[in-house]
Formats: C-alpha cells, sequence, structure tokens
C-alpha cells in the first residue's frame, strides 16, 4: 500500500472550540467509532510540548482503530510524537522540504487554493489534495475564495491526486460534494459540534459509501 491508498473517505480535522466544551479526545473517539477514516489534530494555541502530548494520547487512542493521525503545519510534532502524516498549507513548509524530512511511509497532504497550487502540486508524489475551502465556513474565516461544487469538479478533471474536500461541508451536502468529484470529505464543525459525534460521523459515513456504490 502506499500513501496514496490511504483511506481518506470521512476525514476529522479537530477544533476543541467548536466541541461545546466536550473533551476533545472523546469527541474524536466517538467519532472514530461512528466511521472516521483519519483524523487531523489542529492546534493553533498549544505550546510545542503540550502538542505533542495530545498527539500522542490521541495516538494511543486511533491505534486500536487502525485510523491514522495527521498533524496540522507541525512536522517536529509529527516526528516527535511518530504520527502518521503531516498536512500543510501553501504558506507552510514546502513540500520538497517535507518531503526529506519525512520517512517515506508517512502521509502528506497539501492545501490548494487555486489552480495554479493544484497544477504545483501535480509533479509531487502526494497522499492527498485538500480543496480548500470547498464553501464559505465560519469554522475558518482568512480562507481564499472559495472552490464551489463546480470548481471542484474542474480540479477533478485535472489532477491525478484523491481530492479531500473542506469547508462547509455536512449531512445535507456531502452527497453533492463526492458527485463533484471528492474522494473523500474533511469536516470540523459537522461532527466536532455535533449532539452525539458518533451518530453524525456514522450518517455522513453511510452517505459516503452508499454513494461509492452508485458511481
Ligand atoms: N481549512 C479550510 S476550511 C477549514 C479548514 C481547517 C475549516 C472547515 O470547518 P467546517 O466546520 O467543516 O466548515
Ligand atoms: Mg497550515
Amino acid at each position: 500500500m502506499t500513501t496514496s491508498d490511504t483511506n481518506i473517505q470521512l476525514y476529522l480535522v479537530t477544533d476543541e472550540a467548536a466541541c461545546l466544551g466536550r473533551d476533545l479526545l472523546w469527541v474524536v473517539e466517538e467519532a472514530v467509532q461512528g466511521g472516521v477514516t483519519m483524523v487531523q489534530l489542529r492546534e493553533k494555541t498549544l505550546g510545542t510540548r503540550a502538542f505533542i502530548e495530545r498527539a500522542k494520547r490521541l495516538k494511543d487512542i486511533l491505534l486500536p482503530y487502525q485510523v491514522p493521525l495527521i498533524i496540522n503545519d507541525r512536522v517536529d510534532v509529527a516526528l516527535a510524537a511518530d504520527a502518521d502524516g503531516v498536512h500543510v498549507g501553501q504558506s507552510d513548509m514546502p513540500f520538497e522540504i517535507l518531503n526529506k524530512m519525512l520517512p517515506p511511509e508517512k502521509i502528506i497532504g497539501i492545501s490548494v487554493e487555486n489552480e495554479r497550487d493544484v497544477l504545483e502540486a501535480e509533479q509531487w508524489d502526494i497522499s492527498y489534495l485538500g480543496v480548500s475551502p470547498l464553501f464559505e465556513t465560519p469554522t475558518k474565516t482568512d480562507t481564499k475564495v472559495p472552490w464551489g461544487l463546480e470548481g471542484l469538479r474542474r480540479i477533478s478533471e485535472q489532477s491525478k491526486h484523491q481530492l479531500i474536500a473542506i469547508g462547509g461541508i455536512n449531512l445535507t451536502n456531502a452527497g453533492s460534494v463526492m458527485q463533484y468529484g471528492a474522494s473523500g470529505i474533511a469536516v470540523v464543525s459537522a461532527i466536532c459540534s455535533a449532539t452525539s459525534p458518533y451518530e453524525t460521523a456514522f450518517r455522513l459515513k453511510s452517505m459516503l459509501q452508499s454513494q461509492a456504490i452508485s458511481d
């Protein structure tokens, strides 16, 4: 199995602020039991040591479920916690350097915000492209212009990579996102802020699976 075969169908990106005061690790485990296939630990305020500690605890939780742990932005934290990979944006560590720093089996995901980013990423052996943002979202307001469903379709016609759409995706629109060429969806609030993260992950997963079967 190469990293590009990784099952990223239902990707949970964490945000403690979206968890309605509940413990983030509890929310993640519920979601994984419901069907999440990959988790990205995204921490913008933790110090390095606390970030590593949290990553290690999350890794211990995810291990029995065989769900990969991806670290947002911080290759040093990913290496320290022996996480399964790193997700970077366009202003983070450049791919060529990241690729040298990480062992070859690690997953690397990159956000693409415009057509130029997509073209550039075609030359790289990356695990997936994060199509960011697909729709406007209150969870992240410093984003570029949303791709929209037609933008997603355009990328899917050009790119060899798995496409994971992120931004404003929920139970209502997840089905159409898949119809427009995504191989998976990444969500924050749809799961972190759900009354039952388990139930919502389960319903999202069932929807994605039925979509895959009808293809
Ligand atoms: N990157 C692009 S949009 C986004 C990130 C981290 C936030 C997505 O949050 P939500 O709640 O799923 O719209
Ligand atoms: Mg980043």
